[in-house]
């Protein structure tokens, strides 16, 4: 089948908007959060999960959907629900970022988040954003195409979701809390997943290793998404080859390769065909990771059996051959050759007059040792991370989310210097690496204040303090075309020329490589506070953060609407904080 002349064939049709009303729907689901205890790799651990499953529920909606979902936390931890890549337009209530748009849920208590899902088809997904609780509180977001449109694509014989994640011999939430409070990194993970089994590389997994049944002729479509807490992978499936057809659900002209790469917190829709003899193939996952002292090198596989193949026991499955953990040469030439669709469902030309132009640097730093305690980070010190020399902290005290700061006009919770470059230095040089003078960013909880529809370019710089390594920064609220990428310092004068302003790729989640850089734009269309992050989980704890506070638009319709009646309260007495544990809010606030 040859996939590029298929475009031609689209034939989406074009619907009234009272019949598109009438073909979207209501889609309701209902999330228990709870504790259980879960066996991988013959170590019984108590983790935090959605209905008793790991990964949890696939939520799968047509675009133009409404979504409705009850999160119930049954868990001991407070927390929230992010539905990573949903736009949320006018609609910030519901983004799910603790402390950023909304507390979290207490213990006990629930909170209904609506949404509606516009402007966007493929797969995102759902995770928890408070603490990293997301290790493993996550699970799928399909997105189809409205009734009666079809894929820009042939449809797929089967679509498969394939999650990858990790897997901690130990309590996340401790592991976290232990490496913050001694500087230094979290604890690494035993296993990486796929759908939640380690696979029969590791001890004790040769039950839990993820089969997939496939029928010869066929074509697959794999919904893959990257959920593991800080490492990118590479991912093959042996001796098939694949077509991307979408990332972070935005269509891409069809790119042909044997392998996919995904950093953490991005998607990829691929196709393959199953075309070889019949049989069973591994499909396999392995790190992508420069720079880092040390990391799980581990891989984990899953295997594609053709026809329930009865042989499969005598004939052993074929292994990819997967590249060596620093191979950037491979990470880049995908990252860097995606385009996007034009002309396809949602697609939207590139806007040309750029209203704000910011250089943010992104790269690690570190936090003086506090006065008496002990410190296991580089020298003695924490580690930290910053964007141009800020160091983000979620709003001091805690007593209100930023985007109820937003709403309701209070002063003190942030402030909206954050700075549109940074202190200029040779950025990528090795040599400055553990230059103490630019190491010490200062802890802040600072936003960049946008016009509503302004139009922003982002430059992101990554910096070699510490060490070189790769930062998946992700925006809340918006995707962004990511117009250029490259190694070294970037060059206003010879890298803007290299501009894609025709079809450049459209993400929420850029992989900024390790020593390099990455142009992005968007139009500020989306009133609110939105968190703006590197999507590795320590990363993110040490400060790789900041916020854009995008201000109203003229109208009502273009402007944040009030928050839901049932918004987890955040200022609460510690009397009333005991009753919502022993009790739950509904009767606490009788
Ligand atoms: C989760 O569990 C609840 C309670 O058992 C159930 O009502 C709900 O349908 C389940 N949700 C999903 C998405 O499976
Ligand atoms: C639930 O979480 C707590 C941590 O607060 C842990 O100590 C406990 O063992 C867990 N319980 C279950 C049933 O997993
Ligand atoms: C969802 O869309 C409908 C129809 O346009 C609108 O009435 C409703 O307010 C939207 N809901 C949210 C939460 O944005
Ligand atoms: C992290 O790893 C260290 C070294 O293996 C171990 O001593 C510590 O208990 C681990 N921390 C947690 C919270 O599991
Ligand atoms: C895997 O399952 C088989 C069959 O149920 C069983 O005999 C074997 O003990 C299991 N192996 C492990 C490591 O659990
Ligand atoms: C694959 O086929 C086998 C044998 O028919 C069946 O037991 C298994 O449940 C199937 N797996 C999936 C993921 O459909
Ligand atoms: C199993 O192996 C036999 C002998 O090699 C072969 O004839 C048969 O086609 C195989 N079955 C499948 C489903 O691959
Ligand atoms: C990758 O790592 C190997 C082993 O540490 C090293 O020899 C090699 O130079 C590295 N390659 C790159 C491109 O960094
Ligand atoms: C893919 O990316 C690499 C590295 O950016 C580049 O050298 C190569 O020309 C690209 N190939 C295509 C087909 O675009
Ligand atoms: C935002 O600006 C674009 C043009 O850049 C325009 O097409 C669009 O209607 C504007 N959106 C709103 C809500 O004003
Ligand atoms: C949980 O949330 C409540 C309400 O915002 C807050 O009072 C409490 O301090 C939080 N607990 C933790 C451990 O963050
Ligand atoms: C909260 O408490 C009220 C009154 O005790 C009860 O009716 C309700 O079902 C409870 N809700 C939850 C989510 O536990
Ligand atoms: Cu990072």
């Amino acid at each position: 089948m040859n996939l590029l002349i298929f475009p031609l064939q689209w034939g989406f049709l074009l619907l009234t908007s009272s019949l598109l009303l009438a073909l979207s729907s209501t889609v309701e689901y209902t999330f228990n959060i709870e504790n259980t205890s879960m066996q991988r790799l013959c170590h019984e651990e108590s983790i935090v999960v959605v209905n008793g499953s790991l990964p949890g529920p696939t939520i799968d909606v047509r675009e133009g959907d409404t979504v409705i979902v009850h999160v119930l936390n049954q868990s001991p931890y407070n927390i929230t629900i992010h539905w990573h890549g949903v736009y949320q337009l006018f609609n910030g209530w519901a983004d799910g970022t603790e402390y950023v748009t909304q507390c979290g849920i207490v213990p006990r208590n629930s909170y209904t988040y609506t949404f509606n899902v516009t402007g966007q088809e493929g797969t995102l997904w759902w995770h928890a954003h408070s603490f990293d609780l997301r290790g493993t509180v996550y699970g799928a977001f399909i997105i189809r195409p409205p009734l009666g449109s079809s894929y820009p694509f042939p449809q797929p014989y089967q679509e498969l979701p394939i999650l990858l994640g990790d897997w901690y011999n130990g309590n996340i939430v401790d592991i976290e809390i232990e490496a913050l409070a001694e500087g230094h990194g979290s604890n690494y993970s035993n296993a990486y997943t796929i759908n939640g089994f380690p696979g029969d590389l590791y001890n004790c997994s040769q039950n839990q290793t993820y089969k997939m049944n496939v029928t010869q002729g066929k074509t697959y479509l794999l919904r893959m998404m990257n959920a593991a807490l800080d490492s990118h992978f590479f991912f093959k499936l042996a001796n098939h080859s694949f077509t991307v057809v979408a990332v972070d659900a935005s269509y891409t002209v069809p790119y042909h390769t044997d392998i996919l790469v995904i950093a953490p917190g991005q998607t990829v829709d691929a196709l393959f065909t199953a075309n070889q003899s019949n049989g069973s193939y591994y499909m396999a996952a392995s790190p992508y990771n420069v720079g880092v002292p040390a990391f799980d090198k581990t891989t984990t596989r899953g295997i594609a059996v053709y026809g329930n193949d009865e042989n499969e026991t005598t004939t052993p499955p074929v292994m990819p051959v997967l590249p060596v953990v620093n191979d950037t040469a491979t990470a880049f030439t995908f990252y860097s050759n995606l385009t996007s669709l034009v002309g396809a469902p949602h697609w939207v030309p590139v806007p040309l007059n750029v209203d704000e132009r910011m250089f943010i640097t992104v790269g690690l730093g570190l936090e003086h040792c506090p006065e008496g305690a002990s410190c296991s980070g580089p020298n003695g010190e924490k580690y930290s991370a910053s964007m141009n020399n800020e160091s983000f902290v979620l709003p001091k005290g805690r007593r209100s989310s930023m985007l109820e700061a937003f709403y309701y006009n209070m002063s003190g919770v942030f402030t909206t210097d954050f700075p549109d470059h940074p202190v200029w230095f040779d950025f990528t040089n090795e040599s400055l690496s553990d230059d103490v003078a630019i190491m010490y960013a200062p802890k802040s909880t600072k936003a960049k204040r946008l016009k509503f529809n302004s139009t922003v370019e982002i430059v992101y710089q990554n910096t070699a303090l510490l060490y070189e390594i790769n930062h998946p920064m992700h925006i809340h609220g918006y995707s962004f075309y990511v117009l250029a990428q490259g190694f070294g310092d970037f060059n206003p004068r010879l890298d803007q020329a290299k501009y894609n302003l025709i079809n450049p790729q459209i993400r929420n989640t850029i992989a900024v490589s390790a020593g390099g850089w990455a142009v992005i734009r968007f139009q500020a269309n989306n009133p609110g506070v939105w968190f703006v992050h590197c999507h590795v989980d320590d990363h993110l704890e040490w400060g790789l953060d900041m916020t854009f506070e995008v201000e109203n638009g003229p109208t009502p319709s273009t402007s944040l609407p009030p928050p839901p009646i049932d918004m987890p309260e955040c200022d609460i007495s510690a009397n009333m904080y005991k009753c919502m544990l022993e009790t739950n809010n509904t009767s606490c606030f009788l």
